[in-house]
């Protein structure tokens, strides 16, 4: 946990999110800036900076189940949905906290910009 991150501010309660699920792992938050209808992140409980840093299976594993359970509740499963994890600078990462972002509502198109 570090005060310097908003991420983790986030999960300790001191900047305030519209939280939406969570598990033992991690917290799902809609993202303050949203790209489609439905725009949820969905991070682990403690610091970790990127997935490029993630090395616990069972954390990365119960961050996807959470992604599909938020995607469930927002009514997505159906009609489908994104996930992504932005990394590093060429992937366009500016939080340095492990993020899967959840999106739809909308079709996506592809190749992403
Ligand atoms: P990325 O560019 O992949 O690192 O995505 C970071 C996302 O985090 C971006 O979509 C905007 C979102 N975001 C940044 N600061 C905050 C915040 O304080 N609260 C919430 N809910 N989302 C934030």
């Amino acid at each position: 946990m570090s005060d310097a991150c908003i991420f983790c501010r986030i999960v300790g309660g001191t900047i305030p999110a519209t939280l939406v699920a969570s598990n033992a792992y991690g917290v799902a938050f809609r993202d303050l800036f949203p790209q489609a209808p439905s725009h949820l992140l969905v991070i682990p409980r403690r610091h970790v900076a990127s997935l490029a840093e993630a090395t616990d299976g069972a954390e990365l594993g119960a961050l996807m189940l959470l992604a599909a359970e938020v995607a469930r509740l927002e009514g997505m499963e159906d009609a489908g949905y994104r996930v992504v994890a932005n990394t590093g600078k060429d992937g366009g990462q500016t939080v340095h906290h492990l993020h899967l972002h959840v999106l739809g509502g909308r079709t996506m198109h592809w190749p992403p910009g």
